[in-house]
């Protein structure tokens, strides 16, 4: 009876890690203040309360970090088990603050690249403060990730989070590409993805494992978890992007075809539709062929 009432309720994972996604929250404010108050106001932008977006990687590492507890001597006793959980908490945590400043890095720089003017429902930063400062409030969000990276005193995890900036950096090139064939490749949009999306997730996941002490076949098995969960999001994120109304998107839906993006749906329906490599091949400047690319799909 007991497992059936389980089975009937699903459980809302955020609400799970309520109280932590609040703390995280609260501290990430106090994280991004700078010096200067136009480079503050720019840098607190999207860690104002309603613009914090939903928040899916710092509560992926948040769970992650409940699941992999430290391995813990026997001789331990309460009270160094207490103190040794709360501190390792403490650095997950961490963890879950530095991948939710990477990632808002990322979403500074790439909303220039794209020229986007609309982002988590409002005005992008570059849109509101110009090309400029969001730059420069993305570079300013790297180096306080940098620095609390640095805190941790874990030159293993330092190395896997580094690592990632270059990833996200690989993977925004890679999808700049023109020629076709990597274009029109499901090989290359999965490489693609794993270096702008799942890297992160993947990577961070793996760094709350290290971070538990835990063995190094559990830290691949959750780095093997965040990579298809990143992976998935990013699926799903570009079905969104043909599916999805503005509301639900907070940006403009269509986004990726209009910049000449080749995501999944139009990979999948190319395997059903040749014939769409040609219409994909001419360029989605001119806005009827977009028109012509969706209806294949
Ligand atoms: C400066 C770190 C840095 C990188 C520069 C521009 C760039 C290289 C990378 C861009 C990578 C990027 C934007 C990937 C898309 C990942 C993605 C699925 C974003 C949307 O994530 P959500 O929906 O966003 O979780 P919210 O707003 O909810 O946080």
């Amino acid at each position: 009876q007991e497992r059936s009432s389980i089975i009937e309720e699903p459980v809302d994972p955020f609400s799970l890690v309520a109280d932590e996604l609040s703390i995280l929250a609260n501290r990430l404010r106090a994280m991004v203040v700078a010096e200067v108050p136009k480079l503050a106001s720019a840098a607190e932008y999207f860690f104002k309360m309603g613009v914090e977006g939903k928040r899916f990687r710092p509560t992926v590492l948040l769970l992650m970090a409940s699941a992999l507890k430290m391995s813990i001597p026997e001789s331990a006793t309460d009270t160094a088990l207490n103190s040794l959980s709360k501190e390792l908490r403490a650095r997950q945590q961490c963890i879950a603050e530095i991948t939710e400043m990477i990632h808002v890095a990322s979403l500074l720089h790439d909303d220039v690249l794209d020229d986007a003017d609309t982002r988590r429902g409002i005005g992008s930063l570059n849109f509101v403060m110009g090309n400029k400062l969001a730059v420069l409030a993305g570079d300013f969000l790297l180096s306080r990730a940098c620095v609390a990276l640095a805190s941790l005193k874990n030159t293993e995890v330092v190395t896997l989070l580094a690592t990632v900036v270059e990833h996200l950096v690989t993977g925004e090139t890679m999808q700049m590409t023109t020629s076709s064939d990597q274009r029109c490749s499901m090989d290359y949009y999965l490489q693609k993805t794993y270096y702008k999306t799942a890297s992160l997730i993947s990577n961070s996941c793996k760094a709350i494992a290290l971070l538990a002490g835990q063995t190094a076949e559990v830290s691949v098995l959750a780095y093997d978890y965040g990579r298809n969960l990143g992976l998935a999001y990013q699926l799903i994120d570009d079905v969104l992007d043909f599916t999805g109304t503005c509301a639900s998107l907070g940006k403009g839906s269509l986004s990726d075809i209009r910049h000449g993006i080749v995501t999944a749906p139009i990979l999948f329906a190319m395997e059903e539709f040749p014939q769409l490599r040609m219409v994909v091949d001419k360029g989605f400047e001119d806005p009827d062929n977009v028109d012509i690319a969706l209806d294949y799909l």
